[in-house]
């Protein structure tokens, strides 16, 4: 089974809206009112689709998000059933603060493909080498390095890696500069950033370190689609973060997953940009018309594109 390409359409106007709905509060120094708004745009279109959805990574557990929570059933109720992962808006710093690279981000599976991530880090890695030789979240980052370096045929130098700028990733980063590799770090955003690697043009030969679990499956979705290498691993600091991912059917709780124990089967991913950004510009309107741009893959047509739209709002 694959999902139909109609759909594809429609899902890039579900984030189209939805950027179109949060960009109204770009540089408005409120994350809070710039999520809701892609929140409330995108359970609107997504109620009116004919679809069978079930959200599998939204804005958390029920008792934490009155809208698009886990396990919320979105849809006319008429239709295939998909599993969906939202993002409504990637990166409230970037939209209140009306910096590059706010997005709004969905992926969408058939029914029970798409990892249901807890809301806790992930350890990952995403390059566009397929060989599972080269690169490994168990390798030190100088077996990585040397490694890719070799396979690419590109000394360390000419390298870029593309980290989230954090205190957790100074050895990391430390280690890199020592490289001679050169540092693409990302203030926030990482859903991007793992994505950067699937063409020549943004020149981010790995992305790596530790950002959120859903964006990492996020991310996963539209590489797949690209043909890259994605592998995550969960951390789980607290006990309560344990038990919830024991609750959730997770049983090895240190397991790094391959890209396809996340996603499978036939995927799409589309990310609307709110503000301009590496991949995709930024929510225009022109009097009562809106333009996007949308990054849209469907891993079974072969679809992988930005696509741009004028609307009427
Ligand atoms: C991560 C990253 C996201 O926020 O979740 C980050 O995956 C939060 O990280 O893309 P910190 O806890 O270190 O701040 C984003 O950058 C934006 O949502």
């Amino acid at each position: 089974m694959t999902i139909d390409k109609k759909f594809v359409d429609q899902f890039i106007n579900v984030t189209s809206k939805a950027a179109l709905a949060s960009s109204y509060f770009v540089g408005k120094k409120d994350k809070i009112l710039a999520d809701k708004a892609a929140v409330d745009s995108m359970r609107t279109e997504l109620n009116k689709m004919n679809i069978q959805g079930k959200i599998v990574i939204g804005e958390g557990e029920l008792d934490e998000a009155p809208m698009l929570y886990i396990g919320e059933k979105l849809g006319t109720s008429n239709g295939p059933e998909f599993d969906i992962a939202v993002d409504p808006l990637e990166g409230t710093n970037f939209a209140a603060n009306n910096l590059p690279g706010a997005l709004s981000v969905i992926a969408i599976s058939e029914k029970n493909n798409l990892f249901n991530a807890p809301e806790t880090y992930m350890e990952k890695i995403s390059t566009n080498v397929l060989d599972k030789n080269v690169i490994d979240l168990d390798f030190s980052i100088k077996k990585n390095i040397s490694n890719l370096s070799d396979y690419l045929n590109k000394n360390p130098e000419n390298l870029t890696a593309c980290i989230l700028d954090r205190p957790r990733h100074k050895k990391i980063i430390d280690e890199l500069k020592l490289l001679n590799v050169n540092l693409k770090l990302i203030t926030d955003g990482d859903v991007a950033g793992a994505i950067l690697v699937t063409n020549k043009k943004y020149n981010v030969d790995i992305f790596l370190g530790i950002g959120g679990g859903p964006e990492g499956v996020l991310a996963a979705s539209a590489l797949d689609a690209f043909n890259c290498r994605f592998q995550g691993r969960f951390l789980f600091s607290t006990d309560e973060d344990k038990k919830r991912a024991s609750d959730m059917g997770i049983q090895d709780l240190s397991k790094k997953y391959e890209l396809n124990e996340i996603v499978s089967g036939d995927s799409i991913f589309c990310a609307t940009g709110i503000t301009s950004g590496d991949l995709v510009n930024g929510i225009i309107v022109e009097g009562n018309e809106f333009i996007s741009e949308t990054l849209v893959t469907h891993k079974s047509t072969g679809i992988k594109k930005t696509i741009k739209l004028k609307q009427k709002i």
